[in-house]
């Protein structure tokens, strides 16, 4: 295991583990670890011999959000000339599925990082929020739009407009999280459904991440439309040629792990 300042990154099997490692400040995100996540995840991305990421924090804190003591003295012009955040949306570019293994705080910052990921799964003990309100700033990381179209109106401006925080039971109603599994075996879930996802194709993986992203980002029709180009480019590779082959055998499919 490298150990990077702010975050932890190990290899297991297929999957690259990125931990958050900042307990002190119960991770929150300041911008060297933005800029050590981003580095772990892309390293992921582009290793063909890894074929999903488990991103996750501490038992107590996934993330208690953006880092609360860097911003508190920036005026807004130091804000918007450093385009703050801007760098987490290279996280939501990389086109390898990351998974968020949420145990306690995920509030703020913490709960958008989550949303930025492909899937979520809570712990038991997980705790959402967009708290943003009570420090006189709105979500700041996407949450207003990320947290919109996972939840809807209701739900969204229930939560930014309050602070409130909602449990993994409330999340998982609510369409936030995948998944709501026992806290102590947390990360072991999240790298057995890690470990599904790399088994499968990587180019094909990578391809319905990006159909099922796609629905988030254009209408229905031209949605439709994009997922049906990818789907015959599809025929174009071997994997479609061994997971047909392999089910007419009546045997396991052997993908090609590039
Ligand atoms: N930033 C910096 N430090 C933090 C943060 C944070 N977000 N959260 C916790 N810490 C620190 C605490 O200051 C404390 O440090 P110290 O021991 O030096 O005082 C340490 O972590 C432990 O925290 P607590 O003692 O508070 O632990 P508790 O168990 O008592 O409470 C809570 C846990 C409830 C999670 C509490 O820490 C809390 O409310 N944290 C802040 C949560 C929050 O408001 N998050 C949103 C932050 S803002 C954001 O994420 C988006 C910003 C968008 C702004 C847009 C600008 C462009």
């Amino acid at each position: 295991s490298d150990l990077v300042e702010n975050v932890l990154v190990e290899r297991r099997g297929r999957v690259t583990l990125v931990t958050l490692n900042r307990p002190e400040a119960l991770n929150a995100l300041n911008l060297a670890t933005m800029t050590e996540v981003v580095a772990a995840v892309r390293a992921a991305d582009a290793d063909p011999g890894v074929g999903a990421v488990v991103l996750t924090g501490s038992a107590k804190a996934f993330a208690a959000g953006a880092d609360i003591k860097e911003m508190a003295s920036q005026d807004h012009l130091q804000m918007y000339r450093a385009d703050w955040f801007r760098g987490w949306e290279d996280l939501t570019r990389v086109r390898i599925p990351v998974i968020a293994a949420v145990s306690g705080y995920a509030l703020g910052g913490g709960c958008e990082l989550a949303m930025m990921c492909d899937l979520i799964i809570a712990a038991e003990n997980a705790k959402f929020g967009q708290p943003e309100i009570n420090l006189g700033v709105i979500p700041g990381m996407g949450g207003s739009q990320r947290l919109t179209r996972a939840v809807g109106k209701a739900k969204a401006m229930d939560l930014v407009l309050t602070g409130r925080m909602i449990d993994a039971a409330e999340a998982e109603r609510s369409g936030l999280v995948s998944r709501v599994v026992p806290t102590e075996s947390l990360l072991e879930e999240a790298l057995a459904v890690a470990e599904t996802i790399a088994s499968k194709s990587k180019p094909v993986a990578m391809m319905a991440k990006e159909a099922v992203n796609t629905a988030f980002e254009t209408g229905l029709a031209q949605g439709v439309v994009f997922e049906r180009r990818l789907f015959h480019s599809l025929f174009g590779t071997p994997d479609q040629m061994e997971g047909m082959a392999a089910f007419q055998e009546k045997r396991p499919a052997e993908f090609n792990q590039g």
